[in-house]
C-alpha cells in the first residue's frame, strides 16, 4: 500500500503561518525518540512494574517489531487498531507503527465490543493488536471475527504462539527496510479518540506537524525536564496523559515514565514513594480519594514527599477541592482543559493563586484563535458565557469520514464547535456548562445518543433519553429516562444493563439510573427537553 490515510488539511495561509511560527517542523513524532538516543541512551524511559526499559530500549523495541511489521508488507496507507493497558508496551507499539508509516488508533482498554468492532468498521485496520488479558480476546471468538472482516495480522500481547505473540514480535527479527519511513509529518501520524456526542464514537486524526507542537509546547508550560518522573495513571493513549504534556512530553525532555494500572490511590501512592515520582496528571474523581487518603493517614501523606506538580483536567474540578491540593498533597497544582480534538489550555506555573484556583487556565498558542458566542454565534463580551469556538496549529480540522458531522461541528471560517460554555476574562477561561448532548462522568465522555439508540434496540422500549445527573463523587453520572411499549412487562435495571452489556458497551456507558416515564417531555420545537428531565432529577434529590 501508499495511499495516504484521508484527513482535512489546514488552509494554506494557515499552514504556511504555522511553519513560519516555528511551530509546525516537518519532522516525524519519531524524532522524539531519535533525539534520546545519543545524549541519554542509557537514561531510564519507562518503569513498568519490575520492568525498566531504557531509552536505548524504547528505541530497539520498536525498531524489531517495525521490522518484522514491515516484512509481512505493512506501511504506508495502512492502519492498526490498538488495545493495550497501561504497560510499556502501548508506546512500544505506538513508535514501531509510526516508523514504518501504519496509522494506529489506541482504543481503550475499558473499550469493549461495540467500540472496537465500530472503530474496526471505520478505519479498517491490516493489524490488530490487542491483550489475552482484556475479555475480548480471551478466546478467539473475537479474533476470528476480525480476521474474517480482513485483519490481516493479529497479535496478542502474552499469547502462546509465537507466530502471534506481541512478546515475540518485539524480539530482534528482520533490519528495518531502508525504505521504511513515518508518513509525512502534515499528513496523519494516528486517530485519537473523540469524547463524541453522536450516534457513533468518532475519530480524530492528528498529523505529526499539529501533535508534536502540543507536545513541545505543553512541556515548555508544564516544565519538564529529563529530571521529570512521571505517573501515567490514567488510560494511556487517552490525549492528556499522553501529549498534556504526557508521555510523549516527557519522552520529549529525556525524563521518566512510571506507570500505574489506574489511579487508585493506594497503589499510586507506593508507587510515588517507591519511584519518586514528580508530576501527575489526574482527573477530578481521582484527586478527590488521593485527597482523602492523604488526609486519613499522615505516613500515607509523607509518601507523596517527592510530588512536585499534579495537573488536574478532564472534567470540572471544583474550586475549593483544587484550593486542597497543595494544601494537603504538598504539591503544585495546574489545571488543564483539553480535548482530543486539539485546544489546551494550562494555567501557568506562575499564575497567581486566584487564576491557578479558580481558572481552567489559557491556551497554549498565540496563534490558538478562541472565540466565545451567543447562541446567535456572536460573540460575547468577556465575562458573558458562551460557547466555545477553536482553530489553531493542533486543532484539527475534521473527524474521519464524518462530512455531515463535520458540517456541524465546524463553522465557515474552520473554527471547531467544541460543545463547551465558557467564561473568557483577560484569556483565561473557565468551562460553565456544556451545549454538547455528552455526560462527563468524572472525565469519562458519553455520548446520550449513542445509549439511547443502543436502548432503543431493546423491544420494550418506545422513547429513550439520556441526561446528566449530578455526583458528588464522579461530577456527573448519567440517568435514562425510559417509556415502555404499552403492556410489555416491567423492565429492571438489572435487565437494562445486560441487554446494553449484551451490546457489547464498555461498563462506564452503563447508565447509573433509570427512570421510567409515560412519555419524555418535547419543547417547543417538539424535541426532547432534556433540561426538564435534568430538573426533574434534581427537585427528587432536593
Ligand atoms: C471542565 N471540562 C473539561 C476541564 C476537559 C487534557 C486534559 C483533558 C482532555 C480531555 C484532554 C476540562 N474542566 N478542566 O484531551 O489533552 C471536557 C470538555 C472538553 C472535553 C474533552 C487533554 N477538561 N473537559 O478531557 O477529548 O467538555 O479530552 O470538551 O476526553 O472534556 O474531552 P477529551
Amino acid at each position: 500500500a501508499s495511499s495516504m490515510v484521508d484527513f482535512t488539511p489546514w488552509p494554506q495561509d494557515l499552514a504556511a503561518r504555522y511553519r513560519d511560527a516555528g511551530y509546525w517542523i516537518d519532522r516525524p513524532l519519531t524524532r522524539i525518540l531519535d533525539g534520546q538516543l545519543s545524549a541519554s541512551g542509557a537514561h531510564e524511559a519507562i518503569i513498568c512494574g519490575d520492568r525498566r526499559f531504557t531509552y536505548a530500549d524504547l528505541d530497539a523495541l520498536s525498531r524489531n517489531l517495525a521490522g518484522r511489521l514491515a516484512e509481512t508488507g505493512l506501511g504506508h496507507g495502512d492502519t492498526a487498531l490498538v488495545q493495550l493497558p497501561n504497560l510499556a508496551e502501548l508506546y512500544i507499539v505506538f513508535f514501531a507503527l509510526l516508523r514504518i508509516g501504519v496509522v494506529p488508533v489506541n482504543a481503550l482498554f475499558s473499550h469493549r465490543r461495540m467500540e472496537m468492532a465500530e472503530y474496526f468498521r471505520q478505519v479498517e485496520p491490516a493489524l490488530v493488536i490487542g491483550s489475552r488479558g482484556h475479555e475480548l480476546f480471551r478466546d478467539n471468538q473475537f479474533a476470528d471475527e476480525l480476521r474474517g472482516l480482513g485483519a490481516g495480522l493479529l497479535l496478542l500481547l502474552d499469547d502462546e504462539d509465537p507466530a502471534i505473540s506481541l512478546k515475540h514480535w518485539l524480539t530482534p527479527g528482520p533490519a528495518l527496510p531502508e525504505n521504511s519511513a513515518p508518513t509525512p509529518p502534515h499528513e496523519v501520524a494516528f486517530f485519537q479518540l473523540s469524547g463524541g456526542s453522536t450516534g457513533t464514537p468518532k475519530l480524530i486524526p492528528r498529523t505529526h506537524n499539529d501533535y508534536d507542537y502540543s507536545i513541545r509546547a505543553s512541556v515548555e508550560i508544564c516544565g519538564v525536564t529529563a529530571e521529570t518522573r512521571f505517573l501515567c495513571a490514567l488510560p494511556a493513549g487517552h490525549n492528556f496523559p499522553l501529549s498534556s504534556p504526557g508521555a510523549l512530553g516527557v519522552f520529549h525532555a529525556g525524563g521518566t515514565v512510571v506507570m500505574a494500572p489506574s489511579p487508585e490511590p493506594m497503589t499510586c501512592f507506593d508507587l510515588i514513594a517507591a519511584e519518586r515520582v514528580t508530576m501527575v496528571p489526574l482527573v477530578p474523581p481521582a484527586v478527590a480519594l488521593w485527597l482523602r487518603l492523604a488526609e486519613d493517614d499522615p505516613v500515607r501523606r509523607e509518601q507523596l514527599a517527592s510530588l512536585d506538580l499534579m495537573l488536574v483536567g478532564g472534567a470540572s474540578f471544583a474550586e475549593a477541592t483544587a484550593r486542597r491540593v497543595p494544601e494537603l498533597l504538598g504539591c503544585r497544582l495546574q489545571q488543564v482543559f483539553g480535548m482530543a480534538e486539539g485546544l489546551v489550555n494550562y494555567t501557568r506555573l506562575d499564575d497567581p493563586p486566584e487564576l491557578v484556583f479558580a481558572t481552567q487556565g489559557r491556551p497554549i498558542s498565540p496563534d490558538d484563535e478562541v472565540r466565545v458566542l451567543d447562541e446567535a454565534g456572536n460573540p460575547v463580551q468577556d465575562g458573558t458565557p458562551g460557547a466555545l469556538a477553536t482553530r489553531g496549529p493542533y486543532t484539527f480540522r475534521g473527524y474521519y469520514r464524518s462530512p455531515e458531522h463535520n458540517a456541524r461541528a465546524f463553522d465557515a471560517d474552520g473554527f471547531y464547535h467544541s460543545g463547551d460554555v465558557v467564561v473568557r476574562e483577560s484569556g483565561y477561561l473557565r468551562v460553565v456548562g456544556r451545549i454538547k448532548d455528552q455526560i462527563n462522568r468524572g472525565g469519562e465522555k458519553i455520548a446520550a445518543e449513542e445509549i439511547e439508540n443502543l436502548l432503543l434496540r431493546h423491544a420494550d422500549i418506545t422513547h429513550a433519553a439520556l441526561v446528566a445527573t449530578p455526583d458528588a463523587h464522579l461530577g456527573e453520572k448519567s440517568c435514562a429516562f425510559l417509556v415502555l411499549r404499552d403492556g410489555s412487562e416491567k423492565l429492571g435495571p438489572p435487565a437494562l444493563r445486560r441487554h446494553l452489556l449484551a451490546l457489547g458497551i464498555a461498563e462506564y456507558k452503563l447508565p447509573d439510573r433509570f427512570r421510567f416515564v409515560s412519555a419524555l417531555p418535547l419543547t417547543a420545537v417538539g424535541k426532547i427537553d432534556k433540561r426538564r428531565l435534568r430538573e426533574s432529577l434534581v427537585n427528587e434529590n432536593a
